[in-house]
């Protein structure tokens, strides 16, 4: 099939999910076509079978707002009738699936039929889609997608209470490549951060507020008070700031490294012992899924989606947003010794396979194949 896949290029999970989907589809022989502003930090367009087309949003004196979705609209237009795309499978729905309905109009107008699918993933309903400036445009351009997924369950429920949806929303959840992350831990990268064997906690996000990352850092006070450890800060936004001015008050400044954002996860991932995700909310936890492929058990919030991903005694434990004695203490009990911790760690691994790539792409696929059947 030819596939166009419209995501935010960045660091976000939904850019990273579109990007590991898009690859995945080109490698069992599918056309793929992505559409954004920047190219997808986890893409090579070196790769066989993948295209990608940069959105130009030309400026003008009159524009405090470049308008993204005008252009976004147009380059769809213009990439799916170039390259005769089956189909529109566009992730996080502002404002790509208004864009993608409005692309899909336009081309009705010259007797082209493209389906949209459109997959939400989590602030796009949550945080962003329900501000009432988004609400309207964005519950519009849901119902007229041809089909709507959600990476949870949790997030399928908001979904339907936040919005009126006339619409199934199927569930796919969000999947790992097991292989990719089921690495031995580099040594030396150990060695540096670590120097004398002590546990290596790890949290990675775009610090924003949603993340709760000075939690992080509160947590990580406690368990260094009990056990020798490190954390490992991957990633950056908003909160840094905050984050390393917390970490100076309570004297843990030292036992930090901020590596800022890294695209090569699977390489760091295998050195931590415990990933720390004390979210407001998740929808999936996509980075907790990364971790546990990784051999890593994780602490988290139970809000969102978070309890689909992280199991509660056997992946990790979970608790209430903002109960920092209850994730210190588990961090404890987990990493207290050895024979535990390996316990986690091979019970992480185990479930993350429950998502494993293998099993979830296909579910996407068979979405595909109701619209292009000849294409099989
Ligand atoms: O978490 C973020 O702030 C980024 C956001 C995104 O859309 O890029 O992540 C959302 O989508 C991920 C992939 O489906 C999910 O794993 C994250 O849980 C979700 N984030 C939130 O719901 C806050």
């Amino acid at each position: 099939m030819r596939i166009g896949i419209v995501c935010y290029p960045t660091y976000g999970g939904s850019g990273v999910l579109a990007t590991e989907l898009g690859k995945a589809l080109a490698e069992k022989g599918h056309e793929v076509h992505f559409i954004s502003y920047q190219q997808p930090v986890r893409l090579s367009i070196f790769l066989p079978n993948i295209y990608y087309h940069e959105v130009q949003v030309p400026t003008y004196p009159l524009f405090d707002f470049p308008p993204y979705e005008t252009a976004l609209s147009s380059t769809l237009v213009d990439v799916i009738k170039n390259n005769h795309l089956d189909l529109l499978h566009v992730h996080y729905a502002i404002p790509h699936a208004s864009a993608a309905y409005m692309a899909k109009k336009m081309l009705q107008e010259d007797g082209i039929e493209i389906p949209v699918i459109t997959t939400l993933h989590g602030t796009d309903i949550t945080l962003v889609g329900k501000d009432k400036m988004y609400a309207p445009v964005v519950a519009f351009s849901i119902n007229e997608s041809d089909v709507i997924t959600a990476v949870s369950k949790n997030l399928r429920d908001e979904t339907y209470k936040t919005f009126h949806i006339k619409k199934d929303i199927e569930v796919i959840y969000n999947f790992v490549d097991v292989e990719r992350f089921n690495r031995k831990p580099l040594d030396a990268f150990k060695k540096v951060l670590a120097p004398n064997s002590e546990r290596i906690l790890l949290h990675a996000s775009n610090f924003r507020q949603v993340k709760r990352v000075q939690d992080v850092v509160h947590i990580f006070n406690e368990v260094q008070k009990e056990i020798p450890a490190k954390l490992l800060l991957v990633g950056d936004g908003p909160e840094r700031q905050p984050v390393e001015e917390l970490s100076r008050c309570l004297g843990v400044f030292e036992k930090l490294t901020f590596v800022g954002k890294q695209d090569q996860m699977e390489e760091i991932l295998p050195i931590a012992d415990l990933f720390l995700l004390p979210s407001e909310y998740e929808s999936f936890g996509l980075a907790a899924l990364e971790a546990m492929a990784s051999r890593v058990p994780v602490i988290s919030t139970n809000a969102g989606g978070l309890a689909e991903v992280n199991i509660e005694g056997q992946t990790g434990y979970l608790a209430d947003i903002g109960d920092i004695k209850t994730m210190s203490r588990k961090a404890i009990e987990i990493l207290k010794d050895d024979d535990t911790l390996n316990a986690f760690k091979q019970r992480a691994f185990e479930h993350a396979q429950t998502f494993n790539m293998e099993s979830i792409i296909p579910q996407y696929e068979a979405i595909y194949k109701r619209f292009c059947k000849d294409c099989w």
